[in-house]
């Protein structure tokens, strides 16, 4: 590896796989550096393409999703960073394509648990096309006030605290990443602070190693003194000790192995990283510090002691003149997310939705107030969960059959209704479910199925103000109004449709009251008088016995009555009832694999 500089402040990444977290910890440390472009160019979210809305400090940025890595890589010639968030399955495949565009140059493996065959062969290639490598099994790097890979030291706090906004004159390699925000804090309190930090990775084959990164940074002119954080296992320490040893490090370097406890333990320790284990003497936390003391290293008699070794060797260089002090600036603040500061109580913010008849934050929904499993377990039928929606109440039981009942008589009237007939040649025309039903839905109006509610309306004002049938139907016709609820297409007086006897059978038996029912009836009488085919039809009759139900039931206001007529509840009942027949009609014609309706000529009047 060698040379100098990894990155820079115009430094740009590609990032695979969405991660919402770091990304934005990213963006948001390049505006605490006063970075001008965004860190990252791209994402890439395999099998997802368009544009991920991310914060730029106040402002909203765009950032364009590939699906593929070429792709991604064709797009932004300039990001020369591969930031790996792939799992441990894939970040090898995903890794190795990255490496083998031309303008990738650093790539930084998140995932633990990599393959070690597979890591093998991603070094290999690395090395052969002088690329880099970092991790796997790391929380990747960070050149202070420049560029930052992911998570790196972590929360925009723990930034600001150690500094990292703004370079300092210290090298930093670490193989733990955990262990390394220790660092960068160490390091901010007795120094001037981080230059860049490298967190290699915990794995037995890192992709890059301590003594690469140290050689590197005695390459970059900014960088006064290294300091290494390595732990026992392995015997990366020892190219850092031959480097040293071969005077191809001039800068001091400071160094501490973490693991010098494992000789307490009588058998092998496996410590938390893959590469962390007691293997032999010279793999040793002891061994290894010793080897670095003795070719030249600071290193302290314990972990302790680190940061004082630190802090002299570095106020050795002040006095030296070899360090001039950093000019301390004042970041900008990072504006907080609202849902943040909502949550600790900073700010308040209006609603845009109010939402009264359900709620689905808890351990189980709730319809008006009552949980899931106790619906279920009261045994609830269709009607009491209407009841709970729609009026946002329980209802006595023979509301909610009536309820019900409505729901079953009107789910179908057979293929030849506006509804079904429009959802028939819909399913014909080969559309979807959801096409076929609106189809036959959008039927549904003062003619067919929702003359409910003006039915409602209107024998409830005319018998609340006490009008007779006659004077009723005649100001109506003087209007020009039909009267909704009377006529049908194919019930008469000798005819009558069942379904409203079937209403009015249950509401005489079980309503306490039917005096609106028993207007509508007059209102039948009277208009039959006119045509035969005058009668109360389903939609009169479900009108009139809902303001029976209503008025009879003893749970709702006056006002409240009002408001459900003014509104308009009842042709929710034909609409969902109706829904179930348009739905079978829908499957019907797909069963029947029904071609394409075309209306015969011989049944249109064609004429000028
Ligand atoms: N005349 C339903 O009419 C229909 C009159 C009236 C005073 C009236 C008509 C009407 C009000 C709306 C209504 C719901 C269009 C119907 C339903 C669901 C369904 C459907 C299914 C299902 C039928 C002949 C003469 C004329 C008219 C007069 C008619 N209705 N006068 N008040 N209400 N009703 N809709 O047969 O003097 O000759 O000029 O609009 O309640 O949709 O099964 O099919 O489950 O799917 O076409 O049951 O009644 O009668 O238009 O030839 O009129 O009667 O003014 O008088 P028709 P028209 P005139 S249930």
């Amino acid at each position: 590896m060698a040379t100098g500089q990894l990155f820079s402040r115009t430094t740009q990444a590609l990032f695979y796989n969405y991660k919402q977290l770091p990304i934005q910890r990213m963006l948001d440390f390049d505006f605490l550096c006063g970075r001008e472009t965004p860190s990252v160019a791209g994402i890439i979210n395999p099998g997802s393409e368009g544009f991920q809305k991310l914060f730029f400090g106040q402002e909203e940025i765009a950032i364009p999703v590939h699906s593929a890595i070429e792709a991604a890589c064709a797009a932004h010639p300039t990001a020369d960073v591969f930031i790996n968030f792939a799992s441990f399955r894939s970040a090898a495949a995903s890794s190795m394509a990255a490496l083998k565009q031309p303008t990738i140059r650093v790539v930084a493996i998140i995932a633990e648990g990599v393959p070690e065959s597979d890591t093998k062969q991603l070094i290999a290639y690395a090395r052969a096309n002088n690329k880099v490598v970092i991790g796997p099994a790391t929380v990747g790097g960070i050149q202070a006030g420049a560029f930052k890979i992911g998570d790196t030291a972590g929360t925009i706090d723990n930034i600001i605290q150690c500094k990292l906004y703004r370079p300092g004159s210290v090298g930093f390699v670490s193989k733990s990443g955990g262990m390394s925000n220790e660092l960068y804090n160490t390091i901010a309190r007795v120094t001037d602070g981080i230059y860049e930090g490298i967190a290699i990775g915990g794995d037995v084959f890192p992709g890059s190693t301590l003594s690469d990164h140290v050689l590197r940074f005695n390459n970059i002119p900014q960088v006064k003194m290294m300091v290494v954080l390595g732990e026992l296992g392995g015997r990366d320490e020892y190219s850092l000790v031959e480097a040293l040893k071969q005077g191809k490090v001039s800068k001091p370097v400071v160094a501490w192995v973490s693991g010098t406890c494992a000789r307490l333990f009588k058998s092998e320790v496996q410590f938390g990283h893959a590469g962390a284990k007691s293997g032999g003497e010279l793999e040793s936390a002891q061994a290894k510090n010793q080897a670095l003391r003795d070719a030249g290293a600071v290193v302290p008699t314990s972990f302790e002691a680190f940061e004082a070794v630190i802090k002299e060797t570095f106020d050795k260089l002040v006095e030296e003149g070899k360090v001039k002090p950093v000019k301390e600036i004042t970041p900008p603040p990072i504006p907080e997310d609202l849902s943040t500061a909502i949550k600790s109580g900073k700010v308040r913010a209006p609603t845009h939705i109010i939402s009264t008849i359900s709620d689905d934050r808890g351990e189980e929904p709730c319809y008006a107030g009552v949980p899931m499993s106790s619906i279920i377990e009261k045994g609830y039928g269709v009607g009491d969960v209407i009841s709970l929606l729609w009026f946002k109440r329980s209802l006595p039981r023979y509301c909610t059959q009536f309820i019900e009942i409505c729901i079953m008589l009107c789910a179908d009237h057979g293929p030849c209704v506006s509804g079904a007939h429009n959802t028939i040649v819909t399913a014909r025309a080969g559309k979807d479910l959801v096409s076929s039903l609106v189809s036959g839905l959008l039927t549904i109006g003062p003619r067919f199925g929702g003359a409910i509610d003006d039915a409602a309306r209107y024998f409830k004002d005319a018998h609340d103000r006490g009008l007779t049938p006659y004077e009723f139907v005649e100001n109506m016709k003087k209007k020009g109004i039909r009267v909704p609820g009377i006529g049908h297409r194919i019930k008469n007086r000798d005819n009558k449709d069942k379904r409203v006897e079937l209403l009015q059978k249950f509401a005489r038996t079980h309503f306490p009251s039917v005096k609106y029912m028993e207007y509508a009836v007059q209102v039948e009488t009277y208009t039959l008088t006119k045509a035969n085919n005058l009668v109360l039809n389903v939609d009169g009759a479900i009108g009139s016995l809902f303001l029976d139900l209503l008025a009879g039931s003893g749970m709702f206001t006056k006002q409240e009555i009002d408001e459900i007529v003014e509104i308009g509840y009842l042709n929710g009942l034909f609409v969902l009832a109706r829904s179930i027949g348009l739905i079978g009609h829908t499957f019907d014609q797909k069963r029947l694999k029904q071609p394409l309706y075309r209306h015969p000529w011989e049944d249109v009047l064609y004429t000028k």
